[in-house]
């Protein structure tokens, strides 16, 4: 093929996968997927896909996953239980080569090579493969592809095939195949199909084309069918054949609605640029991405890598043209979760965009807003008022979580999240304040944010009932720690509670002296009175918190520290495969002082403020041993904190346990997609322990303390308009700082105050 970008080879940048193992196969297809927070697609292979697996119990199941994912295209299929999930759109990847008649298919004759390259840094996945057919010819199959980062609709696929024999007849055929899962083709065409959802009223257009070239000539195909290509010739040996597919896709939201217009015109136009200048805006798109988010750490390789991987990975999860959808907790690479967003969203994954994309940061916030009627709705439905957020949201902000899924042992198992974790409420409120403080963008906070932090304040005070100890108690949650069901007073949720209305309370003082107008409006569109506000204040003044006075120990929740003790270093218990709650049992874990994830670590990772020093390391030590870290969320919280707290060692350990998640070889858990929460935990870790720094007070400031083999850490971050460039070396006592972009800025590096000007 004369590429039309040769891979690099630069190991900072590119992710390899040589050879082909099908155990391996599931893994990687979500590992090397390709994103731009739009259209999402697995790295499975473009052409003779791996084979099926027969299982022990004679059931089928795909060693290859393919599929291509449409952001915010949710239905309700006939599935059990009955909520809404991602709906796969058609493979417009599929490629079929016939050699003599013969499919060409990677377990009939010898695979001589088979190569898979992710391009981290311009956001290309290659496939490079040699295959000796049973008849003896050798076959050369080369692609590249990518969904631009520069214009979300597009996708593109270069693909290249050499045969090392004359005269055989080669059929290739480009198709879209049906990923089969409930959609309804309304219209295929040659080059549009379109399908609607069969229960929630989307609608989705794609629209491709498929040009091949042989010798510098475009050949016409020899049969075109509905968004089908097939073109046949007699090979000549060492002749390339270059196929370039251009996808074109458009969702709507209401049956009304027709995408095919806008997939067709972009398509259109698309075709008029050609393939090359639609991968090189996608490049130059990746470029800015990286420019504004890179963060390098000189002195240790394999983290510097993961980092990156996590980078890309964030980068391609989001779209800030896009209010109306946001982040599943496995981006657009897997199925797990069904797309659904949590709070790995807001906690995880917003300080990211907040810091190195505000436009997406801000996007996500909005689809929050636009989830507030759903909101309001499901505290309604609890008896209380305001906005009490999904715990799983979708497209509509309806409650989404299942009430029953199929345990570990094939038996169903109750999912009480849904009901009662929830924290959610703060959890989006934090976000909403964190890049309020770290934008000042009056626009998003009048429109949208205040409203968030009014609802979300006000559900808390109707939720803390007053009881007869004269404290407010908020009884029957989930905390972040889910082994422990139906809790009082989780601390996380209560002082987030409290810190949800104390910043509302705030946010309302703020309105009436700079917004007087706009207070008006929204306190009378919610109805804000005196006396719901002193409420208020009086919730702030007697939410119980579960802190020890004399100790400052936290209890996780009331009746924590009188559970069964556990010592997790024990080796029944050090060397389990199992999360802990499937070695104890459901019962015996209620029973138990075990915590699945970060729970008071995450609320010390969370408003540090709220606590001094010593409490903050008195309360890491006391629950990083009791932590089982059953979720893939949990140890960069560890990290985190523990960077915070002086516990570097201990911190670093967790930063190499995240960034192994899904980098690791045998990272089975990767099938169903990466754990995008764990990567923006990642990047928090590095940004906000190891580096120190803060985007929350009136000021940048940061505190670094870098892991001794660390010498020098670089990162960019974006602050009210400007964009500073911080590079951190010995050991975090000096900071180089430059600001890139906007007006002069103070910047407090280890607590000294400095001015930054323009570079
Ligand atoms: O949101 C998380 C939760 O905290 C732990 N279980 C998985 C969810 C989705 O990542």
């Amino acid at each position: 093929m004369r590429d039309p970008l040769p891979p690099t080879n630069d190991p900072d940048w590119v992710l390899d996968a040589p050879g082909f193992d099908v155990f391996r196969e599931h893994g990687i297809e979500s590992r090397f997927a390709i994103g731009n927070g739009f259209l999402g697609v697995r790295a499975s292979r473009t052409v003779g896909r791996g084979p099926t697996w027969t299982t022990w119990q004679h059931s089928l199941i795909w060693a290859s996953w393919p599929r291509t994912y449409v952001a915010g295209l949710f239905d309700t299929p006939n599935t059990e239980p009955p909520v809404p999930a991602l709906v796969p759109v058609a493979d417009w990847l599929r490629v079929v080569i016939q050699l003599d008649g013969q499919t060409l298919l990677l377990r009939r004759g010898e695979t001589q090579s088979h190569e898979r390259k992710l391009d981290m840094k311009r956001g290309l996945l290659w496939v490079n493969w040699k295959q000796r057919t049973p008849a003896g010819i050798v076959v050369q199959v080369r692609t590249l592809r990518l969904v631009s980062q520069a214009e979300r609709a597009l996708g593109l696929l270069f693909l290249s095939l050499e045969l090392d024999h004359d005269g055989v007849e080669v059929m290739l055929e480009a198709s879209f195949e049906s990923a089969g899962v409930g959609m309804r083709a309304m219209r295929v065409e040659e080059e549009l199909g379109v399908w609607h959802t069969s229960e929630s009223g989307k609608g989705l257009a794609m629209a491709g084309s498929a040009v091949l070239t042989l010798e510098d000539y475009v050949r016409t195909p020899s049969a075109v069918g509905p968004l089908r290509r097939e073109w046949r010739w007699r090979s000549v040996a060492g002749q390339a054949a270059s196929l370039e597919r251009l996808l074109a896709a458009a969702r709507t939201d209401t049956p009304e609605e027709d995408p095919a217009p806008l997939a067709t015109a972009m398509l259109r136009r698309a075709k008029a640029v050609g393939g090359g200048a639609v991968l090189a805006a996608h490049t130059a798109a990746w470029a800015t991405r990286w420019q504004l988010s890179d963060v390098a750490i000189e002195g240790d390789k394999e983290l510097d890598r993961g980092l990156r991987f996590a980078i890309y990975h964030l980068n391609s999860a989001a779209n800030p043209e896009d209010p109306r959808v946001s982040i599943g907790a496995r981006g657009l690479t897997g199925d797990a979760y069904l797309g659904h967003v949590f709070w790995d969203t807001d906690i995880y994954l917003l300080p990211f965009y907040i810091a190195t994309w505000p436009e997406a940061a801000r996007s996500l916030l909005m689809y929050r807003y636009h989830t507030l009627a759903g909101a309001r709705a499901k505290a309604r439905r609890g008896g209380w008022r305001g906005a009490l957020f999904a715990w799983e949201s979708a497209d509509t902000g309806e409650e989404t979580t299942p009430d029953q899924v199929i345990g570990p042992f094939g038996l169903p198992v109750d999912v009480l999240s849904g009901k009662q974790e929830q924290h959610i409420a703060s959890d989006v409120a934090y976000a909403v304040w964190q890049y309020w403080r770290a934008t000042g963008d009056v626009a998003f906070l009048l429109e949208a944010g205040a409203e968030i932090l009014l609802e979300t304040a006000r559900f808390w005070a109707s939720r803390a009932k007053l009881e007869a100890d004269g404290r407010r108690h908020i009884r029957g949650v989930i905390g972040p720690d889910e082994y422990h069901e139906g809790v009082d007073d989780n601390a996380y949720t209560n002082i987030l509670a409290r810190w949800n209305i104390a910043r509302a309370l705030e946010l309302v003082g703020m309105l009436r002296l700079r917004w007087p107008t706009r207070w008006h409006e929204l306190g009378a569109q919610l109805g804000l009175d005196a006396p719901e506000l002193a409420l208020w204040a009086e919730v702030v003044a007697t939410l119980v918190t579960g802190q020890d006075s004399a100790t400052g120990l936290i209890e996780q929740f009331a009746g924590f520290h009188q559970l069964a003790p556990i010592d997790l270093s024990q080796p029944e218990y050090a060397s389990r495969k199992m999360p802990m709650d499937v070695v104890l049992g459901h019962d015996a874990t209620q029973r138990t002082q075990v915590v699945k994830q970060a729970d008071v670590v995450a609320l010390l990772a969370l408003v540090p403020e709220e606590f001094d020093a010593t409490t903050r390391q008195l309360n890491y030590s006391h629950y990083e041993r009791l932590c089982s870290h059953g979720s893939s969320l949990s140890r960069s919280m560890h990290a985190l904190v523990g960077a915070r707290v002086g516990a570097a060692e201990l911190a670093l350990r967790y930063l190499k346990e995240t960034a192994a998640l899904d980098l690791s070889p045998n990272a089975a858990d990767s099938a169903g997609g990466v754990h995008i929460a764990a990567l923006g935990g990642l990047w928090q870790a590095v940004v906000f322990g190891f580096c120190g720094l803060s985007l929350g007070g009136d000021k940048l400031a940061l505190a670094p303390a870098l892991p001794a083999d660390w010498q020098s850490a670089t990162l960019r971050v974006c602050w009210h308009g400007r964009r500073v460039k911080l590079r951190i070396t010995g050991g975090g006592r000096d900071v180089e700082a430059t600001l890139e972009a906007g007006e002069a800025m103070s910047l407090v590096v280890h607590g000294v105050e400095r001015m930054l000007q323009p570079a």
